[in-house]
C-alpha cells in the first residue's frame, strides 16, 4: 500500500504549547509545491472519492479528527488522522475517501505538484482498469 502515517517532532511543552516544522526532502519525503487546506466541511461530508496518477501528498488533520480510506485495487486501509504531528502520505495510484468529519476539523494538505485537474482519476471504473492494466 503507497501510504503510511509520518510522526513529526514537537518542539515545545505543555507550558509553552508546540510548533512542528514540515521541511521538503526532509521529513517531507518531496519537493512541496503546493499547500491547501479544507475547513467548515459539514460532519457528515464525505471527500475525496478519487485517485492522482502521479501527485503525493501528506495530508496533516491540524485541528478535530477525520478518518481516511485508501484503497490502491486490491488492499483497504482506514487512518484515523487526529493529532496535529502526524502526516499521512497517500502516493500515487490509491483511490481515497475522507469522512467521519469531527466539528471544526481542519486538513492541511501538502502536495509534490501544482494543481492539476488532468493528474486525478475521479472514475472509479476507471481507476480499477488502470490498475487492472498494470
Ligand atoms: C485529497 C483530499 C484530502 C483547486 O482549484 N486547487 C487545488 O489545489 C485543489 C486541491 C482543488 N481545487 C479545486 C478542484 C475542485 O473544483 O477545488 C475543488 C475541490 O477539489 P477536490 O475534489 O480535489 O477536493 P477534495 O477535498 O475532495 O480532495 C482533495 C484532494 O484532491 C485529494 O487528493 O487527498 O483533498
Amino acid at each position: 500500500m503507497n501510504c503510511y502515517i509520518l510522526s513529526f517532532d514537537e518542539i515545545g511543552n505543555i507550558e509553552i504549547g508546540y510548533l512542528t516544522s514540515l521541511e521538503s526532502l526532509k521529513n517531507i519525503p518531496f519537493d512541496i509545491k503546493r499547500v491547501y487546506y479544507t475547513y467548515g466541511v459539514p460532519t457528515k461530508q464525505k471527500r475525496g472519492f478519487h485517485a492522482h496518477k502521479n501527485l503525493e501528498q501528506v495530508l496533516i488533520c491540524i485541528n478535530g479528527s477525520v478518518k481516511v480510506k485508501c484503497f490502491n485495487g486490491k488492499e483497504v486501509k482506514i487512518y484515523s488522522l487526529d493529532k496535529p504531528n502526524e502526516g499521512l502520505y497517500i502516493g500515487p495510484m490509491v483511490w481515497r475517501e475522507i469522512y467521519d468529519y469531527s466539528e471544526n476539523t481542519v486538513l492541511i494538505v501538502l502536495a509534490s505538484e501544482l494543481y492539476d485537474e488532468k493528474d486525478y482519476i475521479r472514475d472509479y471504473n476507471k481507476f480499477i482498469a488502470l490498475i487492472e492494466e498494470k
